[in-house]
């Protein structure tokens, strides 16, 4: 059931690597939470120190893959769509659903947060494996280069209706209407909702302009996380968002559109770009909150959000202690400073930190899609708990 790196590791110790929570989350999830959180990060922490990879996963360019790579992606990830849900999460079908459900439940948690781009990280490894472990994927996770798409994302060949994931979404409720994905119907969303309905897009390629090398280049000057991490998550991030819009904008139910795993491994790339321009100090560095500003959910954010108002094509971040700072309406960065409280209600498990401040002992919690895993553990792509490169 939990089927995290089976695929492409052998272990040399004799510890089970299933953890304790498989299948338990259905009516007590929210009780037990807290004591399955501990269970399993402390069962990953000796684990990912005595494993040994035997295969690197290369994560590719999709405007690079073959046509027959391309299909080999797009077929697994229906048959991730066709396979039964096994978590008894709320309302997901399929295991397709359960990344989209796991997201949801998190998605208080791990926007406007430190953990923002470390959930995502764990995330994209989540899907990647499954994908493999339950589909004969071979391939790693593509992802999607938006930055030579920036300004006509409705032109890009990601749309392609035979070997890509079809294109804008039309009709009063804005579906998609080619592609192999046109006919998944999703129980998931919008939002925090619950109720069948097609995938769908509103294109942008005023949103998607943000996604060029601008505000990369932006993001890539910052020295450190703290600086680093709101200038992803609030330019390139949002543009790939804004840009395909529809589900693709809500912040919740996201994950709902398939193009989200290629957008999220090439955020993943550019942090592991960032870091590798000095691993000495960016193995380690973290920072954040662990609670978003209050404006980051407002109600409306249940509702597939409408396209972007405006468009500008000389995006800058707004400076630091800006109040409430937000870019195409969405808000951008960290509550500054910290608050010194907070509301733990909010949280939906455990978070292993004493206070408001992300560190790396931090557990992101998967919700059984594959075990919970420290904020640590995910830092470094080069096969300690993660094995994967990018080409
Ligand atoms: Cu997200």
């Amino acid at each position: 059931m939990i089927r995290d790196k089976g695929l492409h590791q052998t272990e040399n110790t004799s510890h089970s690597r299933e953890p304790p929570h498989t299948g338990t989350l259905c009516g007590i999830w929210a009780v037990g939470l807290g004591l399955l959180i501990a269970a399993s990060a402390q069962a990953s922490s000796s684990e990912s120190q005595k494993t040994a990879w035997t295969t690197k996963s290369q994560r590719r360019e999709w405007h690079t893959l073959s046509r027959d790579d391309k299909l080999d992606y797009i077929n697994a990830e229906k048959c991730l769509m066709s396979k039964p849900a096994k978590l008894g999460l709320p309302a997901a079908r399929t295991i397709f659903d359960e990344f989209q459900m796991s997201h949801v439940l998190n998605t208080k948690v791990v926007h406007g947060v430190g953990a923002f781009l470390p959930f995502h990280r764990l995330f994209i490894h989540a899907h990647e494996a499954l994908l493999q472990a339950e589909c004969n994927y071979t391939g790693g996770q593509p992802y999607w280069n938006e930055s030579l798409d920036a300004g006509n994302f409705s032109s890009s060949i990601i749309l392609d209706p035979e070997v890509g994931f079809g294109g804008n979404g039309t009709g009063p409720l804005n579906c998609i209407v080619d592609g192999p994905f046109k006919d998944y119907v999703n129980p998931i969303g919008p939002g925090q909702t619950f109720s069948d309905h097609c995938i769908d897009r509103i294109i942008s390629d005023c949103a998607s302009e943000m996604a060029g090398r601008q505000s990369i280049d932006q993001c890539m000057r910052m020295q450190n996380f703290s600086a680093f991490g709101p200038c992803l998550e609030g330019m390139p991030h949002v543009a790939g968002h804004g840009g395909i819009g529809g589900q693709m904008l809500n912040v919740f139910s996201s994950p709902g559109d398939p193009i989200f795993y290629l957008h999220h491994a090439y955020l993943d790339k550019l942090w592991w770009d960032w870091q590798s321009q000095n691993l000495t100090s960016r193995l380690t560095d973290i920072a954040g909150p662990n609670v978003p500003a209050p404006f980051w959910f407002p109600p409306e954010r249940n509702a597939t959000s409408s396209p972007p108002p405006f468009c500008n094509s000389n995006w800058t971040l707004p400076p630091v202690g800006t109040p409430n700072r937000t870019i195409l309406g969405f808000p951008v960065g960290w509550p500054l400073p910290i608050p010194a409280t907070l509301d733990k209600a909010e949280l939906l498990g455990s978070d292993g930190d004493p206070g408001n401040e992300t560190t790396l002992g931090h557990v992101l919690t998967m919700y059984g899609v594959v075990p919970n895993r420290t904020i640590a553990e995910v830092m470094d792509i080069r096969c300690g708990l993660l094995c994967y490169e990018y080409i």
